[in-house]
């Protein structure tokens, strides 16, 4: 335990934003220490968010002690140990670093900025942030799904051997809420506030996944971007992530890709295929990895969550093919904290793993992972595929090589 806060037990938090990150984060910091043996104990402290009405009812219903208008106030509180950013990508360089300086510990939504620039500042303000003493502020980038029980475990038997070594990376993110052409404008879609489209919400995800699943960095891509629907309605109502938009109303430009596909060759020459979209109707958040190796294969879909493929190619001829192993079980990675045998968790459980973690970094002083670092390399990853797509799917090293 390294702050005065951790010696009083508990850990006191200040949240900026409160939509749908918002709403599952809260919910983790509220559950986590209830199933999790934790050396903290969480307390939401102050939530902070534009709109006065709007930030007063959230935190009444998330369960803060109090809210403000400004994320200044949260920042600068002393009272408050930890802040959670789950604000849209354009204002994370600079909350961040605020906090960093004001010497608390920081979980950053995904990804982690708009830009390989502000991300590097970032991923340099942790590092000297984390060494100064006497307060050591830890930081997290909330790649949540890495905290999915059939994922972690998958992360173990790559490590183990289990499918000897790695021949093939498959990964696909598909979802289907903008598939309406009127579906109304938001802020995901709007490159100044949101960096990029289906490319850095949710391909960044199984960009994250597929280097932490492997242990490799991306080391070059080739990739193409497409707006499939470059105006939308300026007004509608929302519902979701998506909604309804006046049809007959006003229109927007879209300035973000609705579809991204590349080709990516890891640090050791292995490829892997990608795409994320948020066009693909039917698929809700069908979330896919599939790993080849020499030895076997492992597979994985975020719309089965609880379920984890393996195919061992060792086993006898004839017995050969995909074993579905429900990750429920003790053995699982987090399994053990919630249900008896086989009832399953849900979406929400991967924040609360994400917390669970954290919390427990804080307290015993390690660092947690993804760190800033590791989003900085998920960043340049996306940058480069952007810079392929503007000049013809030309191959591109991350910023890394360069
Ligand atoms: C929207 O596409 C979104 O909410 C992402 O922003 C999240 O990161 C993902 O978990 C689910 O989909």
């Amino acid at each position: 335990m390294t702050t005065t806060q951790a010696r009083a037990g508990t850990l006191r938090v200040g949240m900026i934003g409160y939509g749908f990150m918002g709403a599952a984060h809260s919910h983790a910091w509220r559950t986590a220490h209830r199933f999790f043996d934790l050396p903290l104990t969480p307390e939401l402290r102050t939530l902070a968010g534009r709109t006065e009405s709007a930030v007063a009812e959230a935190a009444e219903r998330f369960g803060f002690a109090s809210w403000t208008t400004r994320w200044q106030d949260v920042v600068e509180d002393p009272e408050i140990d930890v802040i959670d950013i789950c604000t849209p990508g354009d204002t994370h360089y600079e909350i961040a670093l605020a906090a960093l300086a004001a010497g608390k510990h920081v979980l950053c939504e995904k990804p982690l900025a708009n830009s390989v620039e502000h991300s590097a500042e970032m991923a340099a303000a942790a590092a000297a942030a984390k060494e100064a003493s006497p307060r050591r502020a830890l930081s997290l980038c909330g790649f949540s799904y890495r905290r999915t029980p059939a994922l972690a475990y998958a992360r173990q038997l790559i490590a183990e051997g289990a499918v000897g070594e790695i021949r093939q990376v498959r990964a696909h993110y598909l979802q289907d809420w903008l598939s309406d052409a009127d579906a109304p404008m938001t802020w995901r879609l709007d490159k100044e506030l949101a960096g990029s489209g289906a490319l850095g919400d949710i391909g960044a995800h199984i960009i994250d996944l597929t280097q932490w699943l492997t242990g490799e960095d991306i080391a070059a891509v080739s990739g193409t971007l497409q707006t499939v629907v470059p105006t939308r309605p300026s007004a509608g109502t929302s519902q979701g992530l998506g909604g309804k938009g006046d049809a007959d109303g006003e229109r927007q430009q879209v300035t973000v890709d609705d579809v991204a596909l590349f080709t990516a060759r890891f640090a050791s020459g292995v490829l892997g295929s990608f795409e994320a979209t948020r066009m693909a109707q039917g698929r809700k958040n069908a979330m896919r990895v599939e790993i080849n190796g020499s030895a076997g294969s492992l597979a994985f879909d975020f719309e089965r969550m609880n379920e984890l493929e393996f195919y061992d190619a060792t086993a006898p001829d004839g017995r050969q093919g995909f074993t579905r192993i429900l990750t429920t079980e003790p053995e699982h990675p987090y399994a053990a904290h919630w249900w008896p045998t086989g009832h399953g968790l849900g979406y929400e459980h991967t924040f609360t793993h994400q917390i669970a973690d954290l919390v427990t970094a804080i307290g015993e002083g390690t660092d947690p992972s993804p760190s800033f670092e590791e989003a900085l390399q998920v960043q340049r990853v996306l940058a480069a595929v952007e810079e392929s797509s503007a000049h013809g799917s030309s191959w591109t090293a991350t910023a890394d090589e360069k």
